[in-house]
């Protein structure tokens, strides 16, 4: 076999010929020979490629496992994906690598849909896994929570100090969306003037993965008499609470199926917008206004959402995920 500097000299011999490199380059023994001289990943660029996309998919979902998914325990179960939702980073990662969405799907959703007095038939077969955003306005009949839940009562069910609080500052997940405020910890410590917005703006959110004080919470709330059981495997929910001003800002979730979200005091205006993909075949963009008492279904996965709070009151909610 040729040595490196034997195949140089070959080269220049072949120049001083008048042979021209492109010529030589058509022989496919030299093609052989150059490959020879290649190391394995300029030889298979294709291959190396498809791998490392294969080992960043694998390894990007462990680790926000490691580094942001909620410890459990008491009663409630761990979830690989259950609390992922709408983690800042992982969802501008998950912009990138999200699959596309099938615009077929949206091609016929021209507006959010008000309904009353649904089935759990009918929403399993006609919207559960559909992209057709809802509105259920009486989805809260029986519920204690729009009275009963307010900053000062989860200040309560988690006091400063308590083994509870510092369960879900550890633990669970928290959003601070635009909010210059770390945890939990912070959001029961805020000054009166912050609370009501004569300092700087909050906007918050939580998941309940501490088993005690979500069975506090839940005496208020039941799963939404319009979802069969077999839809709920989610043992997390999500208190979003916050004052009137800019909520979270537009982004797509990375969860396991599709959301609901029972507006209990104040009003949020969520807008939505077509994935980039299906520009032109489903509507840019859609606005509601989801006011006390009702119960917002949305798939996050592939509508972009954001919120906002209007009104005057602060803006609570309960939510969680079927699939
Ligand atoms: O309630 C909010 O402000 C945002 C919630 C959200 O993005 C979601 O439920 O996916
Ligand atoms: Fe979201």
């Amino acid at each position: 076999m040729a040595t490196v500097d034997q195949f140089k000299i070959l080269l220049k011999h072949a120049e001083d010929l008048g042979i021209s490199w492109e010529q030589l380059n058509r022989l496919k023994s030299v093609r052989a020979i150059q490959n020879d001289g290649k190391k394995w990943h300029q030889r298979n660029p294709k291959v190396l490629y498809a791998g490392l996309v294969v080992l960043f998919s694998i390894s990007l979902p462990s680790l926000y496992r490691l580094t942001d998914e909620s410890g459990v325990s008491d009663d409630l179960e761990p979830h690989p994906l259950r609390d992922w939702k709408c983690i800042l980073p992982s969802a501008v990662f998950y912009k990138l690598l999200r699959l596309p969405v099938d615009c077929n799907a949206c091609k016929d959703v021209t507006e959010i849909l008000y309904l009353n007095n649904i089935t759990q038939v009918k929403f399993t077969e006609k919207y559960a896994h559909s992209m057709q955003p809802l509105v259920v306005q009486d989805g809260q009949k029986g519920w204690t929570a729009s009275k009963t839940f307010s900053y000062e009562y989860f200040k309560s069910v988690y006091p400063p100090g308590s083994e509870a609080l510092a369960h879900v500052v550890d633990k669970c997940q928290f959003f601070r969306y635009n909010s210059n405020m770390s945890d939990a910890d912070e959001l029961f410590t805020m000054s009166q003037n912050r609370l009501e917005g004569k300092e700087d703006h909050w906007y918050i959110g939580w998941s309940n993965c501490e088993g005690h004080a979500a069975n506090e919470l839940r005496k208020h709330y039941k799963l939404p008499y319009f979802l069969s059981p077999e839809l709920d495997h989610s043992n997390t929910d999500w208190i979003f609470m916050g004052l009137p001003g800019q909520g979270a800002s537009m982004h797509v979730d990375f969860v396991p199926g599709g959301s609901w979200q029972a507006q209990l005091t104040g009003e949020k205006e969520w807008t939505f917008e077509t994935p980039p993909e299906c520009y032109g075949i489903c509507p840019s963009k859609m606005m509601v206004r989801v006011k006390p008492g009702e119960i917002i279904v949305l798939d996050g996965n592939r509508w972009f959402h954001e919120t906002h709070i209007l009104g005057n009151d602060l803006s609570i909610v309960i939510g969680s995920e079927y699939y």
